[in-house]
């Protein structure tokens, strides 16, 4: 029998492994690894390797549904369409909203934010990096100008200290993980900072506990180390960077000596002197940071504390060196660079600056385009939907399922059932899906051709293996169609995806210089201007991106999160992920070997902890926050801190966003998925 071998990208995390889909009589039936590859080269983790079992699950979503008395009736894609467009007609500008996605690909999100600013004539366009890394997108411009990971992945490999902080990357990049190890074994020294330990935190040669939301101080209390110790590097901060002395005036505070710091945040001082000093000696130190840092009321402090502690070290720009804010899902770096947020369009073009909007209108040959103004983000969204209802009526959701992935799920199905109309589209009926009007049936990663952005802002292409099952369309294609019926389709003209790229690198100046034929089998990092720009593995070599070229030093002050314990909730819960799943499940929990391994979720708990509330491992326990309350297996294990509880986010059935707080960073509106205040109670027998 004929196996064809199609190289394409993983769809899971933002590492952005290659691999070959194999294709028989038409249909995926496995994966083999693409050796030349240069991201992971020729090595997957279990979620690469198992990438094709959900492709051609039975239940994939094949024909346009809509929801009649209530129940989903099957439905021809021009009766989704027309109903679709009167609809969206009728809610037209800010009463209606479009959500895209970092799992479709850039020519996809490009025309998503383009469908809601030109034919729904909305400013309210966004996507999960609002959950995800928007304290990074604002936090690293703020400092350095640009918003992205600075290095390339191979790159972390050279370092001689990498300082992993609120990064699982061994579980969550696990093929960047690669690089810590191969980093280790050429002698570089492991910090990590993290409330569990990890399978990353045990390559650690320091691995500090210490409690969730408590970073700012750790950070500062190292930069005064550091800065007391005279290990600064002096010329670098003299040239290179401006506000020191503010930074000096906040650091040196009483407030962050490593005893005080030590009482904050649960780490012996010693450690943190010990972990400091080796920082501020090395000659190349990169940080990796990921969830643990973004995910907090104090996410863009947080971020702004990680590239102060790099500017101060003399940490960027070179080989070895630089900020690895690691992004999380396949595409969520080229979701941002095409424009899917609400202040920017593609390449991180402000909609505020009149020019920008005038550029977009010529190119797009539309007058009308929304204001330029800032729309609503993904969790301003909810607030409004749930606490002002009539405000905004309409949804248009490609690719997420916020019904299980948002903070303080009922608060999400009350905003959302306050819609008048929302239409999801998926590969699979998701929970969020299950209250939609109208359901499109997508085609999958595998069923198309286009480009994803990965971390290290290396741009690959994906190729098509096999169609799409029964009716379900490619986004870019159901997208087109859909401006087309609601008169736009010279604007929407698109028969490929290379066409729609031709368009953004017209428009988007970072990838200015791409063409398909580049991009060939290894792909550019951005900033690539021109056609005969080699693309720029590692950023802000000379200046940085701020207009003067200077780096930015923002003093921070430590505050803590939004809820604390107390005696009723007296835990911190914090919450992420495992190796095996992924978000929501809609994938993962459909792939057999994936869904064997993890098939239900867990709470982790302390020993100590466990004992004061006679608690024993594998017991079903109630997990109590502000927000409500959820049953799910305890697992008692000494690799959490004690007075700290984390569960995964991927089930349904013990569903931790029942749990969490929707209190939000009060610049990047990202939730405080890391940290809320809990309480354990065991089950009463019956
Ligand atoms: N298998 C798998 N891989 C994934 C994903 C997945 O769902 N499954 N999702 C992808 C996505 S979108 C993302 S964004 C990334 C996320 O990747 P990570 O951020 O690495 O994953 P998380 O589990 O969310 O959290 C990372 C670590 O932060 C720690 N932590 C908790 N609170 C704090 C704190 O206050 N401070 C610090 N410093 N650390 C803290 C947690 O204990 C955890 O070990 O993973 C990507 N990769
Ligand atoms: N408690 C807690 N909650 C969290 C987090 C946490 O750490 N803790 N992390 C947050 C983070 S970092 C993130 S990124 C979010 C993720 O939140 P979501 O993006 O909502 O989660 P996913 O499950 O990845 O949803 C993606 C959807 O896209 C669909 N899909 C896949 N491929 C395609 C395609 O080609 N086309 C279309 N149309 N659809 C497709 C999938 O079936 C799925 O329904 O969750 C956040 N929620
Ligand atoms: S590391 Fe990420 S991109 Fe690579 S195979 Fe695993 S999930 Fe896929
Ligand atoms: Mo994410």
């Amino acid at each position: 029998m004929e196996m064809n071998y199609v190289p394409t990208t993983c769809p899971y995390c933002g590492t952005g492994c290659g691999f070959n889909l194999v294709v028989k009589d038409g249909k995926v039936v496995g994966v083999q690894p693409w050796h030349r590859n240069p991201v992971n080269e020729g090595k997957l983790c279990p979620k690469g390797n198992y990438a094709w079992e959900f492709i051609n699950a039975e239940d994939r979503l094949t024909t346009p549904l809509i929801k009649k008395d209530g129940k989903f009736v099957e439905a021809s894609w021009d009766e989704a369409y027309d109903l679709i467009a009167q609809k969206f007609k009728q809610y037209q500008g800010e009463e209606s909203m479009a959500l895209s996605s970092a799992r479709v690909s850039n020519e996809e999100n490009y025309l998503m934010q383009k469908f809601a600013r030109a034919v729904m004539k909305t400013p309210n366009v966004d996507h999960c990096a609002r959950l995800c890394h928007a304290s990074t997108v604002v936090g690293l411009a703020g400092a350095f100008g640009s918003g992205a990971m600075t290095q390339s992945i191979k790159d972390i490999a050279d370092a001689e200290v990498i300082f992993v902080i609120g990064s699982n990357t061994v579980e969550q990049h696990p093929l960047i993980g690669r690089r810590i190890m191969q980093a280790k074994k050429k002698g570089a020294k492991i910090i990590a900072a993290d409330p569990r330990f990890t399978p990353t935190a045990k390559l650690a040669d320091i691995y500090m506990p210490f409690d969730s939301g408590t970073d700012v101080a750790l950070l500062n209390g190292m930069m005064q180390y550091i800065i007391k110790n005279d290990l600064y590097d002096k010329e670098f901060v003299e040239k290179r960077t401006k506000d020191f002395e503010k930074l000096k005036e906040v650091v040196m505070k009483d407030d962050y000596s490593l005893e005080n710091v030590s009482k904050i945040t649960g780490i012996p001082a010693e450690q943190i002197a010990q972990a400091a000093d080796l920082f501020g000696k090395a000659k190349a130190a990169n940080i990796l940071y990921s969830m643990g840092i973004t995910q907090h009321t104090t996410g863009v402090d947080n971020v702004k504390s990680v590239a102060n502690l790099q500017m101060l070290t003399g940490n960027l720009g070179r080989p070895g060196t630089g900020v690895c804010a690691l992004r999380g899902q396949n595409n969520v770096q080229g979701a941002c660079d095409m424009g899917a947020l609400p202040n920017v369009y593609s390449g991180y073009q402000a909609v505020i600056v009149p020019e920008n909007r005038k550029k977009m209108q010529d190119a797009w040959g539309i007058e009308d385009i929304a204001e330029g103004k800032v729309g609503l983000t993904v969790t301003k969204m909810i607030n409004v939907l749930a606490d002002e209802p009539g405000k905004l009526k309409a949804l248009y959701i490609m690719g997420e399922n916020p019904m299980l992935s948002d903070p303080d799920l009922h608060h999400v199905e009350k905003g959302l059932k306050n819609l008048e109309f929302m239409v999801v589209q998926d590969i699979f009926m998701t929970e969020t899906a299950a209250l939609a009007d109208v359901v499109l049936p997508a085609a999958c990663f595998a069923e198309k051709d286009g480009t994803q952005t990965n971390t290290e802002r290396r741009v690959q292409l994906w190729h098509k293996a096999q169609d799409a099952p029964g009716q379900a369309k490619p986004d870019w294609r159901i997208i087109s169609e859909l401006a087309a019926k609601m008169g736009y389709a010279a604007q929407f003209p698109y028969t490929s995806p290379e066409e729609i790229f031709t368009e953004v690198s017209k428009v988007t100046p970072s990838y200015g210089g791409m063409t398909y034929e580049r991009l060939g089998s290894e792909g550019l990092h951005w900033p690539c201007p021109t056609v005969d720009h080699p693309g720029t593995p590692i950023l802000h070599k000379e200046k940085f991106a701020t207009p003067d070229g200077l780096g930015i030093f923002t003093p921070i002050e430590f505050k803590p999160p939004a809820e604390v314990p107390d005696a009723e909730y007296p835990l911190i819960l914090t919450t992420g992920r495992c190796l095996w799943h992924w978000h929501t499940g809609t994938m993962t929990r459909r792939s057999e070997s994936l869904e064997r391994e993890e098939p239900t979720g867990w709470i982790e708990i302390n020993p100590t902890d466990a004992k004061a509330l006679g608690i024993k491992d594998k017991e079903m326990v109630r997990a109590l926050t502000r927000r409500g309350q959820i049953n799910v297996p305890a697992r008692v294990t000494d690799e959490i801190k004690k007075g700290v509880v984390f569960m995964p986010f991927h089930f349904i059935e013990c569903a931790a966003n029942v749990l969490t707080n929707n209190a939000l960073d009060p610049v990047a509106s990202i939730p405080e998925f890391k940290a809320c205040a809990v309480r354990i109670e065991k089950i009463a027998e019956a």
